[in-house]
């Protein structure tokens, strides 16, 4: 069936197609309500139940494809995002995105990293050096910022083998974990950048029906990503205890106090913690009187 709304009245959006950020990206539009039929074998694919069509691509290109107008948002990590914009720069092609929302997810680090046993204490130690990686251009502008002249040499993929196969004495490759560093004996020594996915959007302006389906679509990950974090938390406590109770509950504003039937000197409190509630916080609680302690997550909000 095709969807309700004209292809010009409906937000495109570039996600990558497979890979780090694809069931992230699909499971944030699933958690905003978003309904797609997943066969991602189709390139564009519309939302049953929100104007947005997905473009799925590599995620080298998303960047390109927002800042050309060819769609109007993408989802990608910071690291690809400012190695193209600064690429951009350097051919004098225009560069401009809007930061709409930092996502919770697609977390890594762009770090230099040296075989284990070579020496290492400032970043004047990569003189000379040659340095393996996929991000030149950020590279680059560390090596700037520094003042270390460093020589680098692109590659695209299986950066970490470079110094086992001689072709640099050093890499710049992302990290997350660092078991690829450690099964490489390879060491971090420097993080250069630190990188997360991001919502962007391209700087030309929306006309007003995308524009306000965009308002949507921001308020609903707010919600989401607002929910990821918060807690319902319900406890039981003896009346004499609340101000000590309310104290220890992370982030939270004005509980709700319920009688307890049959019970004059305790109460029920429910309260949202913003924040993520730890098994110290459920101890410190129990020892100033609470009981009964639960703690739920919350799958959206509206504040
Ligand atoms: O095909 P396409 O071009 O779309 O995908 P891709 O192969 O270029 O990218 P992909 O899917 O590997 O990564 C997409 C994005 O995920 C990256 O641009 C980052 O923003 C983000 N991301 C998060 C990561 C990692 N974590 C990550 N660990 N991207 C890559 N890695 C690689 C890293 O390059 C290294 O090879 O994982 C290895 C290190 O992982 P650890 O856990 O061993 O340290
Ligand atoms: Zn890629």
């Amino acid at each position: 069936m095709p969807p309700a709304t004209p292809p010009k009245d409906r937000l495109r959006l570039a996600l990558q197609k497979s890979g780090r950020l694809s069931a992230d990206s699909l499971d944030l539009l699933a958690r905003c309500g978003i309904k797609v039929k997943t066969p991602k074998e189709k390139l564009l694919l519309h939302a049953e139940n929100f104007p947005i069509d997905l473009l799925f691509v590599r995620d080298d290109d998303i960047p390109q494809l927002v800042m050309d107008g060819v769609c109007d948002l993408g989802i990608v990590g910071t690291n690809v995002l400012e190695e193209t914009a600064l690429e951009r720069h350097t051919n004098g092609a225009g560069a401009g995105y809007e930061l709409q929302r930092t996502l919770d997810f697609g977390g890594c680090r762009l770090a230099i990293a040296l075989p284990e046993e070579r020496a290492y204490a400032t970043p004047a130690d990569l003189a000379g050096v040659r340095i393996a990686t996929s991000y030149p251009q950020l590279t680059k502008r560390y090596l700037a910022a520094q003042g270390v002249a460093a020589e680098v040499v692109v590659l695209t993929g299986s950066v970490e083998i470079a110094p086992r196969l001689g072709l640099a004495e050093a890499i710049c490759d992302l990290v997350a974990t660092g078991s690829t560093l450690e099964a490489n004996q390879l060491r971090a020594v420097e993080t250069i950048f630190k990188s997360t996915a991001v919502l962007i959007r391209g700087a030309r302006e929306l006309d007003a029906v995308k524009a306000h389906a965009l308002e949507l679509l921001l308020r609903r990950i707010d919600g989401v990503q607002m929910a990821a974090e918060a807690k319902y938390i319900m406890l039981h406590a003896p009346k004499s205890a609340l101000p000590q109770i309310k104290q220890l509950l992370p982030g939270a504003e004005n509980p709700t106090i319920l009688p307890l039937a049959g019970d004059d000197t305790k109460v029920a409190l429910h309260a949202v913690c913003q924040e993520a509630v730890f098994w110290e916080t459920m101890e410190s609680l129990k020892r100033v009187g609470a009981s009964s302690i639960l703690v739920l997550p919350i799958e959206k909000m509206m504040l």
